[in-house]
């Protein structure tokens, strides 16, 4: 960690958000919002990232057939007139914030649904918007489970890339919940020098698929967003939905990490919380400029080399039978 903070030290505010109930308006959403931006400038944040779907419960965890129900999750203009207050306190209070939800656009003709994020400017402006591209779970109903995880079949799959973009003194990259499990994403935006990757997840702690493993929710939570700092030089700063939200118990663990891998603010509880930290950007410069140096050190023709001989997947030396 640097000692002393450099002209690109930026203050974030993670807002980690405690379990939206089925019976939650959404002005009562936007107002538990509100109260974290408003702690957030009074601790100086110069941005504060928001969750995933941050609006409405985690809707994919129930099974939905009535077109109208599950279009009431989606927003379909944002800002939209119950987003816009927290555009305007935003913008009143010179804090920029990130911010996950459900998006309802017609492309083409048609309805398109994904999971998007945006990134909005200390003056109330969209700098940029990312469509999680990772969808976990099923694109369809599975009897037998405590609850479902239907994000194949509510969503497309995000079709902007991995974009990043110049804003808060540095470059700044977003991914969604399950991307953060997988290491293109991270490298993907940090190939775009990104030095800030920020998002929201809804993690639960049982997972159906794999029940063996849930005791190491809050773990892996932790090494794939510590692996993904560490091994791409970026502060990453991961934003829970918390608590136990209509019977689905989720993981808390909000943190923000530092280039280095190290955890430097971490969430107590699983509610409402804000987690603050100062983050130095140039500190992933001088990372990249040594160990993590990339254009040094990284073998791409031997990766692409390596790709071709196995075909991106056969072991080599596989037995023939
Ligand atoms: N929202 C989301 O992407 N959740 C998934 C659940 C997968 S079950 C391990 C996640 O990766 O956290």
């Amino acid at each position: 960690m640097s000692e002393q903070p450099s002209n690109r030290s930026i203050t974030i505010g993670a807002a980690q958000q405690g379990p939206v109930q089925g019976d939650a308006s959404r002005a009562d959403v936007i107002e538990r919002l509100i109260v974290m931006l408003r702690q957030a400038a009074e601790a100086g944040c110069d941005l504060v990232v928001f969750t995933e779907v941050a609006l409405v419960p985690f809707f994919p965890h129930w099974h939905i057939t009535d077109v109208g129900a599950l279009d009431a999750y989606f927003e379909q203009q944002m800002p939209g007139p119950q987003t816009q207050p927290l555009f305007d306190e935003a913008a009143r209070l010179g804090v920029g914030f990130h911010l996950g939800f459900a998006e309802l656009t017609t492309e083409d003709g048609e309805i398109r649904r994904y999971n998007s994020s945006i990134l909005v400017s200390a003056e109330g402006r969209i700098i940029g918007k990312y469509r999680k591209i990772h969808l976990p779970g099923y694109d369809s109903y599975q009897p037998g489970q405590p609850f479902q995880n239907l994000e194949k079949l509510y969503f497309r799959v995000g079709d902007l890339g991995f974009p990043t973009w110049r804003a808060f003194g540095g470059v700044v990259g977003m991914m969604i919940c399950n991307d953060r499990r997988w290491p293109e994403s991270y490298r993907m935006l940090a190939l775009r020098g990104a030095e800030l990757i920020v998002m929201g997840y809804n993690t639960p702690v049982h997972n159906p698929a794999n029940p063996s493993s849930d005791h190491l929710a809050g773990f892996h939570n932790h090494l794939s967003l510590a692996a993904g700092a560490y091994q791409n030089a970026a502060w990453v700063v991961a934003v829970a939905k918390a608590g136990i939200e209509e019977g689905v118990e989720q993981i808390g663990g909000t943190c923000i990490v530092a280039p280095t891998g190290q955890i430097v603010a971490q969430a107590t509880t699983l509610e409402d919380e804000l987690v603050v930290a100062r983050c130095d950007l140039d500190l992933t410069q001088r990372l990249r400029q040594a160990t993590l140096n990339f254009s040094a050190h990284r073998r791409i023709e031997h990766y692409e080399l390596i790709a071709r001989r196995t075909g991106f997947g056969t072991p080599d030396g596989e037995d023939e039978d």
